[in-house]
């Protein structure tokens, strides 16, 4: 045993640490239980391959614990034998720029501390993320293996405790372990700047083309300044809300109608900005408006894909594309017009990483916010917001004039998810398994004025390494190629998420200008019916509309 080194003794293995969508994501008081955080990073340190002489990247979104949290796997990773530590300034580290950093400094791993767009501050919530040396989110083979181990675990070992200087970049050392402390905004920039033409969205920016960037003071606030206001010239001010706080200011760092809502009326309800956008906690989401125009996410990746070619990074066109199941088939309908490829997935990055590294796609998203290429191995917020830009400073059309260009191409995808946040665990649960129980009877069934062709819980089988992962979410697809998913949510940390997924086709002959809500109307009132929605969760309308 190094010297400096304790071993501590766990009475008993905490029972509850079993990664959900996106890594551990807990309250900031479960995380501040006593090894309740060494417990989850002993595990992982146990259960990674090639940690010993290794190199690790470590950061965050800069939430309330990143950099206790920085300190602990510092401490942790010395007694582990661990050769490098590369970490950040203040530990601010997005996930999309921790996936680049990965994959730059050949990393064995990196551990990313965010709750994502969860709220933060003592209050809120706090996570920890563990990716592997592609840069992407740890596959589920791992995931389940680190829960094994903290559900066995007898104890840790940590270094003695040390001041880690965070403040400025430099080297520092536990033992063997070197931690290098750089600018995590760097490397980053440098990627963006090998993807889009700057020169091309500069000067868009100067032709009167205001835009307003809400980092809701989480973690893009520093990467937003840089690359908008630095380098592409947009005014100061551009960046609202850029300074990273422990507690977002208090606000929710989602970026969507709901907690966005500022950005939102700026865009919706005033000429003043030409183009928005917002990102969330970590960096990985992003929310895209026009003036008088919010893009969803469905359709963006839809349209990030039909016009990629004229994106530097991707002139050579596209390998394929995929988006998580729930997510709308508006990118399906661009793939097949360009003869490519498109795999549906289940929820969460994992599952794009085996077809990112195999060359099968170059594009993938989620409706969530979530849009991404194979230029890291994370969804990447500020990318989205980028190759938006860089196809307008091509085209230069309002981003209304591309979405109405895009649906009289490819027929419009009404979509929309529903939120039931929440809700007591037996009632969500219940309401659940009830229709689950329902599927085989429902396949014929009428619904909606349609017929239920298809009931079913969705299953995916990896096209790259064969592993099969099952229990995705409810599906009810119609004969007219509508359809609505239920899906459980495995990011909350109070009771249960319930997400309903509405979508409904109309072909470019059709009438391409509804409001989606009235669009979606007879399905949101069929499953409400059907699966007793408003009644068991006592809820009458969702929490959350997208
Ligand atoms: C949600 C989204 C999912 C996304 C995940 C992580 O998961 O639906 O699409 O990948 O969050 O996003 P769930 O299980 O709550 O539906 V993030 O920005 O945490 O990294
Ligand atoms: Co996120």
């Amino acid at each position: 045993m190094t010297s400096g080194v304790q071993q501590i003794r766990l009475d008993q293995p905490f029972s509850d640490q079993k990664p959900g969508t996106s890594g551990l994501r807990k309250s900031s008081r479960q995380f501040e239980t006593p090894h309740y955080l060494e417990s989850f990073i002993e595990a992982i340190l146990c259960t990674v391959p090639g940690v010993q002489g290794g190199t690790l990247v470590v950061g965050g979104d800069g939430r309330y614990g990143n950099r206790r949290a920085i300190a602990v796997i510092a401490r942790m990773a010395a007694a582990h034998g661990v050769a490098r530590i590369v970490t950040t300034t203040a530990g601010i580290l997005s996930t999309p720029a921790a996936s680049n950093l990965i994959r730059q400094r050949q990393a064995t791993a990196g551990i990313i501390l965010s709750a994502s767009h969860n709220p933060g501050g003592p209050d809120g919530d706090f996570g920890v993320k563990v990716n592997g040396a592609n840069g992407g989110p740890a596959p589920e083979s791992l995931t389940d293996a680190i829960y094994a181990c903290t559900q066995q675990l007898d104890g840790y070992q940590i270094h003695d405790a040390i001041d880690l200087n965070l403040d400025a970049p430099g080297e520092q050392s536990i033992g063997s372990l070197q931690i290098e402390v750089i600018d995590g905004v760097d490397d980053y920039v440098a990627l963006m700047q090998k993807l889009f033409d700057f020169d091309q969205i500069r000067d868009l920016l100067s032709h009167n083309f205001p835009i307003a960037f809400d980092a809701m003071h989480a973690v893009t606030g520093p990467y937003a300044k840089r690359l908008l206001e630095e380098l592409l010239g947009a005014p100061a001010g551009s960046v609202r809300n850029g300074e990273p706080l422990e507690d977002f200011g208090g606000g929710h760092p989602d970026p969507n109608l709901t907690y966005a809502h500022e950005l939102a009326e700026l865009l919706m309800g005033s000429d003043a900005y030409r183009f928005g956008a917002a990102c969330d906690g970590d960096g990985d989401r992003n929310m895209v408006l026009g003036n008088r125009c919010f893009v969803n996410p469905s359709d963006s990746l839809a349209v990030l894909a039909a016009n990629a070619t004229l994106v530097p990074g991707y002139a050579a066109g596209l390998a394929g594309v995929a988006r998580s199941m729930p997510t709308s088939a508006a990118a399906d309908v661009v793939a097949k017009e360009l003869g490519i490829p498109c795999f549906e997935t289940p929820t969460g990055w994992k599952f794009f990483g085996n077809l990112l590294d195999a060359g099968r796609i170059t594009l993938c998203g989620e409706e969530s916010f979530g849009t991404g290429s194979n230029h890291i191995r994370e969804k990447d917020g500020l990318w989205a917001v980028l190759f938006w830009l860089n196809i307008l400073a091509k085209r230069r059309e309002p981003v209304a004039q591309i979405m109405a260009e895009h649906w009289s191409r490819f027929g419009r995808h009404y979509y929309s998810r529903h939120d039931y946040e929440a809700i007591a665990s037996d009632a969500a649960h219940g309401l659940y398994n009830r229709v689950k129980e329902m599927l085989p009877a429902l396949v014929g069934q009428s619904f909606a004025g349609r017929t239920i062709a298809t009931a079913d819980d969705f299953a995916y089988t990896d096209p790259v390494d064969g592993s099969l992962t099952s229990g995705q979410g409810l599906r009810l697809l119609l004969d007219d190629g509508s359809r609505v998913v239920l899906r459980l949510s495995g990011t909350g940390t109070q009771g249960a998420t319930l997400r309903v997924y509405l979508e409904s086709y109309v072909p470019p002959s059709g009438d391409l200008n509804q409001d989606p809500q009235a669009a979606l109307g007879d399905l949101i009132s069929a499953i409400d019916a059907l699966a007793e929605i408003k009644t068991r969760t006592g809820m009458n309308k969702p929490t959350v509309i997208t």
